[in-house]
């Protein structure tokens, strides 16, 4: 890149509002040209000529006036998150006074930097691949050490890695296969489809791996949309304030007291599990419950796991029965709630409805197995999946799909091999596939999907 042409960037990297300090970053050929306008240092000596990595206390100034008290810390490229000539200057954190600096920057000639734009110029500049970018995203999105830690191995390149050995298989199976292009189609089946057949099986295999602790990552970064569901007045809110620990909802006695849904995130043993309680489901008129009731639903459509809860004080009516019916084909736990009370209902016809279904019996109000129901939430939600973090990739959605996609293109080599087409075929799935690894961790990837990855982040990072 010339670098004439490149800008050079600003932004708040802080969050706006009232704090101790806020961070101003500056990016770009004319970084410390542009500082050396407004910055004034005790000893008046240039910008310019401050040592790299190192903190400088001075102040911004804007024609004589003082701005602010700030400490400047200078990172000469390439040495610099961005590979770039950057800066950061730490401000008070008024948002007044962050605004005026960076005013000051924009008139000296900075860009304002757009979402993102400091970590896709460390991509395009080569400092980290795209699946490293992306893992900024999910470290700034962390909400459990778990599924910050995985973001971390990925920033560390954990995906990039295991990315590089699958190209380097494709690659030299390519090479093989293209050698035996050479040879007589009879040739080759006796000597090279076996092996051919072989390493893309080895292939296979990686790839499905690598989807299974996708699995995992996805949980652990995105979290589980758990929604808690049932008719009115069995106890949803009160659920939702025992796994809290905090009287988040309103409880009241009357039915359809949840107008609105509510989401909280809680942490369990490292999964994120993003609780939605939601408006008791009825049939109703009233416009509020009407519009509550199709939230409701429009939850339980989308939700990973569903709670239904049950009032166990009661017997089961037409809605719960609607509800349990509803549900069979979901992931879903039946929670029998108000156990503290005389039981209603009638157990065996309950387990013959839940049809395999797990039933916990718990007393949201008086926290009775609150414990056994976390327990069983954390044992659906990996079922059958790795849950160690070592082998657990944060892969977010773009990632797995070219996964799957580079699933299909081996499956069809494969296929080819079976049929013992012509091997040009099988190195054409295998090219296709090869192409599909590459775009994960960025190579021949379009602006509009780059902008589209970068769009995700916050303005300053
Ligand atoms: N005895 C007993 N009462 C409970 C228990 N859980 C909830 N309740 C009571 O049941 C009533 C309804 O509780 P909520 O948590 O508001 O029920 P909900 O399902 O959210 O109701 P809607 O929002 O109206 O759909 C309140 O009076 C609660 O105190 C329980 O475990 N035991
Ligand atoms: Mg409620």
């Amino acid at each position: 890149m010339k670098t004439d042409t490149i800008k050079t960037i600003c932004a708040i990297s802080t969050p706006l509002g009232v704090s101790g300090i806020g961070i101003i970053r500056l990016s770009g050929p004319l970084t410390y040209k542009i500082l050396d306008k407004i910055f004034v240092s005790k000893r008046k000596d240039k910008v310019s000529s401050f040592p790299s990595h190192a903190v400088h206390y001075g102040h911004i100034v804007d024609n004589g006036r003082v701005i602010d008290e700030v400490l400047l810390t200078i990172m000469r490229r390439p040495r610099s998150y961005t590979r770039e000539d950057m800066a950061e200057i730490g401000c008070h954190g008024g948002l007044l006074s962050l605004k005026n600096v960076l005013r000051l920057c924009l008139e000296q000639g900075c860009h304002l930097a757009t979402a993102g734009e400091f970590t896709k110029r460390a991509f395009l500049n080569g400092r980290i691949d795209l699946a490293q970018a992306e893992a900024v995203i999910d470290i700034i999105n962390s909400k459990t050490e778990r599924g910050l830690e995985a973001s971390l191995l990925q920033l560390k390149g954990h995906l990039s890695q295991e990315i590089r050995r699958l190209r380097e298989k494709a690659v030299s199976l390519l090479a093989k296969i293209e050698v035996s292009l050479d040879f007589v189609e009879e040739d080759l089946k006796f000597i090279a489809l076996p092996r051919i057949k072989e390493e893309l099986m080895e292939i296979e295999k990686r790839v499905e791996e690598l989807l299974k602790g996708a699995e995992s990552g996805k949980i652990i970064s995105q979290g589980i949309n758990t929604a808690i569901i049932g008719r009115p007045n069995v106890g949803k809110s009160s659920l939702l304030n025992a796994f809290l620990r905090e009287e988040r909802a309103i409880v009241t006695k009357i039915p359809g007291t949840t107008r609105d849904t509510i989401e909280e995130i809680i942490n369990l043993n490292g999964i994120p599990l993003r609780i939605i309680d939601t408006a008791g489901i009825r049939r109703t008129t009233r416009a509020i419950e009407v519009e509550g009731v199709r939230r409701s639903k429009d939850w339980l459509r989308r939700a990973d796991l569903v709670l239904l809860v049950i009032d166990s004080s009661q017997s089961l009516n037409n809605e719960d029965l609607e509800l349990i019916k509803g549900t069979i084909e979901r992931k879903s736990i039946l929670i029998l709630n108000k156990i503290d009370l005389p039981l209603r209902i009638n157990l065996e016809r309950l387990k013959g409805l839940g049809n395999g279904r797990k039933i916990v019996k718990i007393s949201a109000t008086k926290s009775i197995g609150l414990e056994d129901l976390e327990k069983i939430i954390y044992a659906l939600v990996w079922d059958g999946k790795v849950c160690s973090s070592d082998q657990t990739l944060i892969i977010n959605s773009r990632h797995q799909e070219l996964l799957f996609s580079v699933a299909k293109n081996v499956k069809d080599a494969l296929k080819a091999t079976a049929r013992g087409e012509s091997s040009e075929f099988i190195a054409l799935d295998l090219r296709e596939g090869l192409e599909n690894l590459n775009k994960i961790v960025g190579e021949n990837i379009t602006d509009e999907i780059l902008n589209e990855i970068f769009s995700h982040f916050c303005v300053g990072k």
